[in-house]
């Protein structure tokens, strides 16, 4: 079942990808609206009073990856009361394998985590809304190569 699905996507990716690859060269690669994120393990600001970190819990590699996102009042104590929500695609061949924006599960410890599924090698883009009593406050967008 999950390898009928790998290789359904695989296939959908390389008929998709060259036709797209003179326009994925030209535009911008990141989601209208969100931030671009290149560094991992970074403190980004989220609003005026708090930040973010996120990365992978290890290295990422084809198959499973977890995402997870941290959120910290600006003199670092952990705030659990956010939501995150996201996805995970590739910019070169958008919609290819994207889930839908689902939300990041809070762990005991405090952290947001996401199961990312890392289908194939390429470029990737895993994304965080983040908001607060329904309102949005950051809009994310890790860009990364697998
Ligand atoms: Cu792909």
């Amino acid at each position: 079942m999950i390898r009928c699905v790998c290789a359904a996507a695989l296939a959908l990716c390389l008929a998709v990808s060259a036709p797209t690859l003179l326009q994925a060269a030209q535009a911008s690669p990141v989601k209208v609206g969100f931030q671009a994120l290149t560094k991992a393990g970074e403190k980004i600001p989220l609003n005026g009073d708090h930040y973010l970190t996120f990365g992978f819990d290890k290295p990422p590699k084809l198959g499973m990856a977890i995402m997870r996102v941290e959120i910290f009042t600006r003199d670092g104590k952990r705030d659990t009361s956010f939501t995150v929500k996201g996805d995970a695609d590739m910019p070169s061949m958008r919609g290819a394998h994207s889930a839908g924006e689902k939300a990041y599960s809070l762990s005991a410890k405090g952290f947001y985590l996401m199961p990312v599924r890392l289908v194939m090698p390429g470029d990737w883009e895993v994304t965080f809304t983040i908001s607060k009593q329904g309102k949005t406050v950051f809009r994310g967008a890790y860009l990364f190569d697998l």
